[in-house]
């Protein structure tokens, strides 16, 4: 249940709604953006019933939502969340942009990658430390130390980090150096993981599983709210598909359908789905065009060479183009590149 105040509920009336719960067993969770407080009910038991809270004073509506994600439903927050990675807001109007490599791989390459998307318009590093590999004879990441390395460059380029965590014990270990914890497809619905960082005070990212439906996936994004954690962005990465000239299918339409049923901000991967680098630019403009908050794209200084993801990976000058791209189609729709 969703419970929406009026807007000239008071304070003691809101108090009063949360009490009713909490004496009947259940959790209450307090959303006040916008207009009017929003009460998120979990765990709602025997003893609490949409008629009991409807007509206590200051209550406009009650709603039922689907049981298995409240926190993540749009009713939550109809306006739409805004999460902040460092000092650069997802979600709103403006569009962001997060590029890096796929594997932090040395110092070098870091900084150069990171110097390079910046120079061409990124405001968020991405970079992996730990690499989920399909094959455990692929490179498999410089863990810590690439944590060491991404933290360096955070300082070096002052860009906030995103970097994928696997294990929930790693999970203070790369809050520490990066800004926002990426919990990969493969990780989608590993609830260790899901709690782990719904401990955290990091935004997390969290990707839409390769065959995960996207009901699948906000009931992902509700384990990480149910923590405490509020701020889950979702990335929308390619579904497996039958035809093997993309690496995975870019769902598009899970952009304006996960749109309405979450206040959660959207982004979408172009790199992972397309595989090739060639295609990346196409379906970057395609999700823009389709009403994502912004993109990660996968930017190697050079690309012959990568550790993982070679294939799929612009050079900072292809990024830097895609970026103007992009920006034009925000533009045509209202919606800017953010500006620091
Ligand atoms: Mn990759």
């Amino acid at each position: 249940m969703v419970v929406t105040m009026r807007r000239s509920a008071q304070a003691d009336d809101v108090a009063r709604v949360v009490s009713t719960i909490e004496v009947s067993g259940g959790t209450a969770r307090l959303s006040r953006t916008g207009s009017a407080a929003v009460i998120g009910v979990l765990g709602e038991g025997v003893g609490i019933t949409p008629e009991a809270l409807v007509s206590l004073p200051g209550v406009e509506r009650v709603t039922a939502v689907d049981k298995s994600y409240r926190l993540a439903h749009r009713l939550f927050r109809p306006e739409g969340s805004v999460v902040a990675i460092g000092d650069v807001p997802v979600g709103g109007n403006g569009l962001v942009l997060m590029a890096g490599p796929c594997a932090v791989e040395s110092e070098a390459q870091l900084l150069a990658a990171a110097q390079g998307v910046r120079e061409g318009g990124a405001h968020i590093l991405r970079g992996g430390a730990f690499k989920p590999r399909t094959s455990p004879y692929s490179f498999q990441g410089l863990g810590r130390e690439g944590l060491r390395l991404l933290a360096a460059a955070r300082a070096a380029t002052g860009m906030p980090v995103v970097t994928e965590v696997m294990e929930p014990s790693e999970v203070e270990a790369v809050a520490e150096a990066a800004d926002c914890l990426q919990v990969g497809a493969r990780n989608m619905q590993n609830t260790p993981l899901l709690r782990a960082v719904g401990q955290s005070d990091r935004p997390v990212l969290l990707k839409r599983g390769l065959a995960a439906t996207v009901d699948e996936w906000l009931q992902a994004a509700e384990y990480i709210l149910a923590q405490g954690n509020e701020r889950v962005i979702l990335c929308e990465r390619g579904l497996r598909g039958f035809d093997g000239h993309t690496r995975f299918l870019l769902d598009v339409s899970a952009v304006p359908v996960a749109r309405r049923l979450t206040h959660l901000p959207i982004i979408v991967d172009p790199s992972h789905a397309a595989g090739d680098r060639e295609l990346v630019p196409a379906l970057a403009r395609a999700a823009i065009a389709a009403g994502a908050d912004g993109l990660i794209v996968e930017v190697h200084p050079t690309p012959d060479t990568a550790l993982s993801d070679g294939p799929q990976a612009l050079t900072p000058t292809a990024f830097a183009h895609l970026v103007e791209e992009v920006s034009a189609v925000g533009a045509a729709l209202g919606r800017p590149l953010h500006q620091a």
